[in-house]
């Protein structure tokens, strides 16, 4: 609401000036303003060991890197892992560990198979409501993306009713997640227990590097997107998840933005894209 009502008032401000370019404006303005933001460390600077609010990296096909970022830090995928080695290295994952350059088809790497997830601390939506997302992801090409996993909190009723599920725990003594597959690590095959936060809702955002001009090859890229959490769907909370797997290769991620915007502003945003065409399917070069 605060958003909208500053949106107004620097229209009315503006006068005479076009209210479309200034509606623009004030976008833009909300969009950078960092209390807009809900995700935790959006940038990844915060932290000692580890980034505050994301899944511990693993040392191995995760790494918290300086200068990772389009500024200052951020998270660099190394999908160019045996399989096997990531496995084994999920069962002792504070043990040090190099990873054995890789060869052939490489459909045996992490990249071919499961790929690499890193997930935010959860973060409450209101019903209803549309937001918005951006984030920016370079890469050898392939198609990186954040997952959008909207979650509802099990009561004593829905657990009557609900079958076996997986779940996870994507922070240490946090609240257990469901998973629509094995895939991550410490998973559980069980029935849901009151507390559980089960999956309502799952949209992939996804820039496809491969698309880019090939002059902007490996350049950093941004993308937009929105989503609207209709009350069917009850989504109480979501967690993003970055993900990035074939090709087999480094993935980097920084500046990951969501937040709450009006239906307007959602129209906008997806108009833009419509004008784009084919070319937003690659986000945007970041800096032009
Ligand atoms: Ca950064």
């Amino acid at each position: 609401m605060r958003i909208a009502l500053s949106i107004v008032a620097r229209v009315r401000v503006c006068g005479v000036v076009a209210v479309f370019a200034c509606l623009l404006c004030a976008l833009c303005q909300a969009g950078s303003a960092k209390t807009d933001n809900l995700v935790k460390n959006p940038g990844f600077e915060e932290g000692k060991d580890v980034p505050v609010g994301w899944t511990k990296p693993d040392n191995l096909t995760v790494f918290w890197e300086a200068k990772g970022g389009v500024k200052g830090n951020g998270l660099r995928f190394d999908t160019d892992v045996y399989r096997k080695e990531w496995e084994a290295h999920k069962d002792a994952p504070d043990a040090k560990v190099e990873k054995t350059e890789t060869e052939g088809t490489k459909y045996n790497t992490v990249g071919g198979t499961a790929g690499v997830a890193v997930y935010s601390e959860p973060i409450p939506v209101e019903k209803d409501a549309w937001y918005l997302f951006e984030y920016d992801v370079k890469g050898p090409g392939g198609e990186p993306f954040i997952f959008l996993n909207g979650y509802w909190v099990a009561t004593e009723e829905a657990v009557a009713k609900s079958g076996t599920k997986i779940f996870f725990k994507p922070f240490p003594n946090g609240p257990s997640f469901s998973l629509v597959a094995m895939g991550s690590s410490g998973e559980e095959k069980r029935p849901p227990v009151v507390g559980d936060y089960i999956m309502a809702f799952r949209r992939r955002f996804v820039v496809k590097l491969g698309e880019a001009p090939k002059s902007e090859k490996g350049d950093w890229r941004r993308y937009s997107g929105v989503v609207h959490f209709e009350k069917r769907f009850n989504v109480e909370l979501v967690l993003l998840e970055l993900y990035a797997y074939w090709p087999p290769g480094n993935y980097f991620f920084d500046n990951i933005l969501m937040r709450k915007v009006t239906e307007a502003e959602a129209q906008q945003v997806l108009d833009e894209k419509k004008k784009m065409g084919k070319a937003a399917n690659c986000g945007t070069r970041v800096g032009k």
